[in-house]
């Protein structure tokens, strides 16, 4: 039997941080806080909120520091907890929102219940914040049953998880989706879905949990006008480093030069994946294109289509953490695991 309650996260960020003497700090007692801040409402806002419960980590932390190792036990903990709750709301800070909810997405494959991330801009307790706002509009999300992912609720708009991106430090309408449209909004008042937009449910969840924790298995790698083959080299040439992301110019360029492309046909070779994307943030990326992007492929890089840094990193991860023969790795790179990307090349 499951409940029609949802299970509330609560890791940190500035939604539930108070002031300190060197500026804002994680802060705790979310609960209670969230449920006085509840009163605030309307009535009828009120009562359209799905029943919750609360998880809160101790301590909460800035996002800014979250590791893969952060990403791994909120996956676990709804994972554990996942035949109990209708559905699952994550409190989180903005600044790794989008690298957690992408990761989240590839641990959490086949999901039949909502996930929704969200955070704020504002502490909770601020005069004309967006924490409460945010936190309605993910409830309010996560207790519909035809959501069937891993999704990111902010100021109003609902996105799939696997392709947000933070796009603003400040504003309220801080997270874009630039390869993927809207999967909902709120509507007067309503939480809506595009259902043509939104990954089917297709049977039992396959949940993939590995061990994340071993850090600085995949680098970032972007390239910059005058980069050289030693710079390159120097990041790559690390046993420890088991593939990078490339972010490259256009839709997938780099430039002519021979000992550079050398250094990456090096690190290819030896087994690492070599992941390519654009710095442009929408479009997606075609190695056949151009010379410049040819070679990328001749030296066995993988196009990342039109996927988001963080969805490109957190997937490297992902699969490199699991006991894949190469081959295996990069099929499942280039096939879209949760929707994060398009196509196949
Ligand atoms: N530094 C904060 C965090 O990511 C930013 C925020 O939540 N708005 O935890």
């Amino acid at each position: 039997m499951t409940s029609n309650t949802v299970l509330v996260l609560y890791a940190g960020g500035t939604l539930g941080m108070r002031d300190g003497p060197r500026g804002l700090r994680p802060g705790g007692d979310f609960e209670a806080r969230l449920r006085q801040a509840l009163t605030r409402l309307t009535t009828s806002r009120r009562d359209a909120i799905p029943p919750f419960e609360m998880l809160e980590y101790t301590p909460p932390i800035d996002s800014s520091s979250a590791t893969p190792a952060d990403w791994q036990r909120l996956a676990r903990d709804i994972a554990t907890r996942y035949a109990d709750y209708s559905g699952f709301v994550v409190l989180h800070g903005t600044d790794t929102l989008a690298w957690s909810a992408s990761s989240l997405a590839f641990q959490l494959q086949g999901l039949g219940k909502p996930v929704v991330v969200t955070g704020a801009q504002k502490p909770l307790e601020a005069p004309h914040g967006d924490a409460l706002g945010n936190v309605e509009t993910a409830l309010r999300f996560a207790a519909l049953t035809d959501l069937t992912e891993v999704a990111i609720a902010f100021d109003g708009k609902l996105m799939r998880g696997c392709r947000t991106r933070k796009w603003d430090t400040q504003a309220f309408d801080g997270f874009h989706s630039p390869n993927w449209p809207l999967l909902g909004e709120i509507i007067e008042s309503h939480p809506v879905l595009y259902t043509a937009r939104l990954l089917p449910s297709n049977g039992a969840p396959r949940f993939e949990l590995p061990d994340l924790r071993p850090l600085s298995s995949i680098v970032r790698l972007p390239l910059w006008p005058g980069i050289q083959a030693h710079q390159v080299a120097r990041l790559l040439d690390d046993d420890t480093v088991r593939g990078a992301v490339l972010e490259c110019w256009g839709s997938g360029n780099v430039p002519e030069d021979n000992a550079l492309i050398g250094a990456l046909a090096a690190a290819s070779s030896s087994g690492k994946l070599l992941a390519v994307i654009s710095q442009c943030p929408h479009g997606p990326v075609s190695l056949s294109t151009y010379a410049s992007g040819s070679a990328l492929k001749d030296i066995g890089a993988l196009a990342g289509d039109d996927m988001t840094p963080e969805a490109t990193f957190t997937k490297l991860v992902h699969l490199v953490s699991q006991p894949l023969p190469d081959a295996q790795q990069r099929h499942q790179f280039l096939t879209p695991l949760c929707g994060e990307r398009s196509a196949l090349e």
